[in-house]
Formats: C-alpha cells, structure tokens, sequence
C-alpha cells in the first residue's frame, strides 16, 4: 500500500497561542511555518531559518512547508525594483533548500491576502466560523473606500442592500468591518488603512488581468528555473476569494487560470497548492475533476470547506460538510497519490493541512489568528484523516 499523506498544521511561530506541543498532540507530524517577523520581500536569512528549524526539530516535529514567502508587491505591480526582489526571493529559496525545507507556498494576490468581512460569525451550535458576506464587501467598497468605479460593478439592487446594510451597523461595528477587510498578511497583526489602501490601488490602474498574469509569469521564468536547480517545489495558492474585488484582478482563481500557471514555465518547482476552501468558494470551480486532471502539479494541500450562498458570499463550514464533496476530493487525491506510486514517483505522501477550523469550546480562551484555533483545526484533521483512511482502506485493503 502506498504512503498516506502527509499531516501538517500551520504555527505562526513563538508568539502563536497554539504551541508546538499542541500541535505534536494532533497526531499531525509537519509544521508548515513562515518567518512572518521578516518584511515581505526580504531575505530570509541562514540563521533566522535556523533558529525556526530548530525550534519545530527539538518538539519533535519537522518544518515541512514554508508557507508564505510572500512575494513583494514591485513584482506583482513590476515596479522599478522588481528584480532585486527577485533576486531575493532566490536567496530566500537557496537558504531554504540548505536548510532541507524542500516545499514553497506562495500567492500572487495583489495587496491583499485572503479577504473576510466577518472573523465571528457564529454558526447555529454556536461555533465561531469566518464569513465573506457580499453586501458587507459592497458597502466597504461603495460607501467606505468610495472606489471610483465601483458603482458600475454592482447592479442597482446590490447597491440598495449594501447600503441598507451600512446603515444598519453601528460605528463599532463599522470599525470591525473595516479591520476585518484591511487585514494585512496573514501571522501579522498590520491592518492598512483606507487611505494606505488608496494608495496601493493606485499602483495598480493601468494593470487589469492579463497584466498581472504576465507580471506573474515573469516571476516564474526568473524563479522557477533556480527553484528547478534547488530542488525547490514551488506550489502557488490560489485567489482567496477566487474572483477579483475592490477593483484588483486576481489570476490563480480556476482550473483555466492553475493551467496557465503550470504551462508557463513547465517544470516539476511549477505546481499548485490546491486550497479545496479558496477554489470552492466559486461554483464554476469542479474540485475532484481539477484534482484527477491537475494532480500530478500539486505539492501541497489545503483542506477545508465553505457553504456558498445565492448573493456571492460565503461561510467556512465544517471540514466535511459544505459545499464541497470532500468525500470525492479526498478519493481524487487519492487516486493521485495512487499513479504517483505507480510511477515511482517520491511524493506520494503529499503535505496536507487541515485549513481553517471554526473556534469552538476552549478555543474561545485564546487569542489566535483568524481561523487558525486549536481544536477547530483538530477537528478538521482529526476528520480528514479517517476519510483518508476509510476511502484507501475500502478501494485497496
Ligand atoms: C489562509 C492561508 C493563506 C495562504 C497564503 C499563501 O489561511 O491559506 O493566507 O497562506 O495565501 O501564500
């Protein structure tokens, strides 16, 4: 029987409340970390690589994806120094790749990471969830960044319902919505302000989608070659959420958009993180179909589930339950892990992680990143894992 996959869960390093001997406890054996502490853009240095190494080896744990190096924004606008970033970037992955972390995640989101109006969003048995709730985005984007334009972008009856709901929120609440949108990189406390905000959507007027895919694909023909060389495997995330707000473009978001990632550059560093939550949130997008024809691209997985809703917006449900069969997904990964042995192929045990989790019982008593609880994120892997187990017992016992 070939190797299950491999488990995995995120640490936003020494200041999580989540610990590596929480995670060790998961039964989950990977850590996927980033040194957020280090700006976007900069070089990640030998000894800050090692001093998180050997943080995550003496739990008894090993550091198996870097998850993100972000890419700095020169790159993705390609602004004047977009190739002293891109030298950069090579010297973070060469001082990766000494240090034997051999997996590299990163998005190509202009500004913006992944996009939520409402970090608490509590579901019927009272469970904290995250929630991207359209009109709330639309009243962000008409009434608060008042964005030139943007009035063309939602129909008459949109604009009624984002106002409506404007009005409704109190100026607490209006804050919050604020925060929530603004938040800046993930494993960092920075929220940009509107007008910083302003500021970065200016850098991006003359730059619509076919713009940023060939900034993006300048990026890959300067880094995936050296990536190659490294031993390096690159696996981009997709748009979180998949489609283009607040009138920035976003590329990574379906199956057209993944294959033109891979075909841009084709090498085995060119691949996929395939995030069954970010690529779920769009209806278009057939998860298990994209798996069974993309698969042999994805270096890593993120596992989690939404529940679209008729106006666009969405919530994060449980990891099993949603709008996504992970029945099916789980058996088309499956299925990959399968050719992948029978090819001989040495990464049969893909990195997953259990993305996400709602907050729930004592979660409630820690401060942590949006989404990134304890047992919420247990949950998810703990029922990830007997899916696993189930299906691949039942096709191959
Ligand atoms: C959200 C994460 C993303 C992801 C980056 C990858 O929880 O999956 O923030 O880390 O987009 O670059």
């Amino acid at each position: 029987m070939f190797n299950n996959l491999e488990q995995t869960f995120r640490w936003y390093g020494p200041s999580d409340p989540v610990t590596l001997a929480a995670i060790q406890q998961t039964g989950a054996t990977g850590v996927v970390t980033a040194l957020h502490h280090i700006p976007s853009g900069e070089l990640w240095s030998t000894p800050e690589i090692e001093k998180r190494k050997n943080m995550i080896l003496s739990a008894g744990l090993t550091w198996s994806v870097a998850e993100s190096v972000n890419i700095h924004e020169s790159i993705k606008t390609s602004g004047c120094e977009r190739d002293k970033y891109a030298e950069n970037y090579i010297g973070t992955l060469k001082n990766l790749s000494q240090a034997g972390i051999k997996t590299v995640c990163y998005n190509f989101m202009p500004v913006l990471d992944w996009t939520r109006t409402d970090i608490d969003y509590r579901l019927p048995n009272g469970a904290s969830a995250l929630r991207y709730h359209a009109p709330a985005l639309a009243a962000f984007d008409l009434y608060i960044l008042e964005r030139e334009g943007a009035y063309k972008e939602f129909s008459h009856k949109q604009q009624q319902e984002a106002k409506l709901l404007l009005d409704s929120l109190t100026t607490e609440e209006k804050k919050r919505l604020i925060n929530n949108v603004m938040a800046g990189l993930p494993g960092t406390k920075d929220v940009l302000t509107v007008d910083q905000f302003k500021a970065h959507l200016e850098k991006y007027k003359g730059i619509d989608a076919a713009g940023l895919k060939q900034n993006l694909t300048w990026f890959l023909q300067a880094v995936i070659p050296e990536a190659e060389k490294l031993g390096i495997k690159m696996c981009i995330h997709p748009d979180d959420p998949p489609f283009a707000i607040l009138g920035l473009p976003r590329v990574v978001s379906t199956e057209g958009d993944l294959l033109d990632v891979v075909s841009a550059v084709p090498s085995p560093s060119n691949g996929l993180t395939f995030c069954t939550g970010s690529l779920g949130a769009r209806a278009g997008n057939d998860l298990p179909a994209m798996i069974e024809r993309l698969g042999t691209h994805i270096h890593f997985l993120h596992l989690r589930n939404v529940t679209r809703e008729a106006d666009g917006s969405f919530f994060e449900a449980d990891h099993l339950d949603g709008s996504t069969d992970m029945y099916m997904v789980m058996r088309s990964i499956i299925n990959e892990q399968k050719r992948r042995a029978e090819s001989g192929r040495d990464d049969v045990a893909i990195p997953m992680r259990p993305d996400h989790g709602h907050k729930l019982l004592d979660d409630f008593n820690y401060n942590t990143f949006p989404g990134y609880s304890a047992i919420g994120r247990l949950k998810g892997l703990a029922e990830l894992r007997g899916l696993e187990m189930g299906i691949k017992n039942t096709l191959y016992h």
